[in-house]
């Protein structure tokens, strides 16, 4: 499957340019290309000016409201970047039009973070446009969910509530990132969003690689292309992935092949346990009417047994769901599990965004009014004195 990645703002820019990466990794690794364009669209210069991959010309990091912000980023406010959005958008809509391999393209990706203000406001209004102008390709959403501790802030839970919301209504699916659960298991990457971003990146490498493969050795039993996933896919999203070692030798005296089958069948069963709990948002699989397996691992070791049993368990799991499902054979040694499961009919976290925000409408659009009309304290009192001016 090929994409065009577009991500706004910090958050929505580091990760298209990560995407940049995977498609320089894929073309290395499997000369196949998985990413027909990838674009960086930000209020912010600086912001811009600090990746590393997306080519560094303003029709790829692409600099929107300038006149409005002079290049200094909204501050949190993503009903600016919806309003710079809709003004300049079709700056970015050009951009991707001018993508060499663009009649290529499966679908779109954009990319943000819900709490702050560019990615938060300009992801919705571009999704809009973008569906409008491409009606025949699929347009789907990564919406990065904030940290715990930043969830103290009130416009961190509006943003949120009010970018959930709105892209929900016009994507065909959105990717919900939780960063608070990429730090569960290590604080430390808590000061390490690269590092957390190369694992919300990871499970798209096979998905997007293996409908695309051509070397006949990399093709699987059962190929899962861009018709499957697009099947697959709409409404809330988790995403989740697991690599495990695989065909590793047993202890002296497991040497039979009934033994060797059966020790390798439960690996598969290991795996699907860690994917499903470590899936990019929490959430119930019953929930889902739709999910997705792929298994990559080396052709020998990929028997009938172990996908039987990785199906088995999510049916299981998943007891709701319409499941498709793929076979990509990889590299010796190591076994990759990328799990989605979609349509989700309800998700915890998104359902106390909505209620917390709900009582921070009147306040939030107070403090808009505030902002935008009266003079402060400051100038209040300085209003008897001359001014030079
Ligand atoms: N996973 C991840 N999260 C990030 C990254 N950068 C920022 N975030 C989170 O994304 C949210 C929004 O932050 P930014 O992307 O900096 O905000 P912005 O869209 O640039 O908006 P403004 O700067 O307010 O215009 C916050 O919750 C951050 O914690 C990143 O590189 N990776
Ligand atoms: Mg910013």
């Amino acid at each position: 499957m090929k994409l065009v990645v577009v991500g706004f703002g910090q958050c929505g820019g580091r990760i298209a340019d990560g995407f940049a990466r995977l498609n320089k990794r894929a073309r290395g690794q499997r000369g196949i290309e998985i990413i027909t364009g990838a674009f960086a669209v930000n209020t912010d210069t600086a912001d811009l000016i600090g990746l590393s991959t997306i080519k560094a010309d303003y029709r790829h990091r692409i600099l929107i409201g300038g006149e409005k912000t002079r290049g200094h980023g909204v501050a949190k406010l993503n009903e600016v970047a919806a309003a710079i959005a809709r003004e300049d958008g079709d700056k970015v809509i050009d951009a991707i039009r001018s993508t060499k391999r663009f009649y290529e393209t499966d679908a779109f990706l954009v990319v943000g973070g819900s709490a702050g203000g560019t990615g938060s406001g300009a992801v919705p209004i571009m999704a809009q446009m973008i569906k409008e102008r491409h009606m025949d390709k699929q347009v789907y959403a990564i919406i990065v969910l904030p940290f715990e501790h930043e969830e103290a802030e009130k416009r961190t839970i509006y943003n949120t509530a009010v970018c959930l919301k709105s892209i929900y209504s016009v994507a065909d699916a959105v990717f919900l990132i939780d960063n608070q659960r990429y730090i569960r298991k290590d604080a430390s990457l808590r000061s390490n969003v690269a590092k957390i971003n190369e694992m919300i990146i990871e499970p798209f490498y096979n998905l997007l690689c293996a409908g695309e493969e051509k070397k006949t050795k990399r093709i699987g039993t059962k190929v899962l292309d861009a018709g499957d996933i697009i099947q697959t896919l709409s409404g809330w999203t988790a995403v989740g992935h697991s690599k495990s070692q695989i065909g590793i030798r047993l202890p002296f005296g497991l040497t039979s092949n009934f033994m060797k089958k059966s020790a390798e069948t439960h690996k598969g069963v290991q795996a699907m346990d860690q994917t499903l709990s470590e899936l990019s948002i929490q959430c119930n699989p019953k929930d889902a009417a739709s999910a997705l397996y792929l298994i990559s691992a080396p052709a020998q070791e990929m028997n009938v047994d172990l996908i039987k049993e990785l199906g088995d368990y999510l049916r299981d799991v998943a007891s709701e769901a319409i499941i498709r499902s793929g076979d990509y054979p990889g590299a010796r040694g190591v076994m990759n599990l990328t799990v989605i499961l979609s349509q989700l009919k309800d998700v915890e976290k998104v359902r106390e965004y909505y209620t917390k925000s709900a009582g921070l409408v009147e306040e939030i659009s107070k403090m808009q009014q505030t902002t935008a009309s009266e003079p402060s304290v400051t100038e209040e009192a300085s209003k008897d004195l001359p001014t030079l001016l």
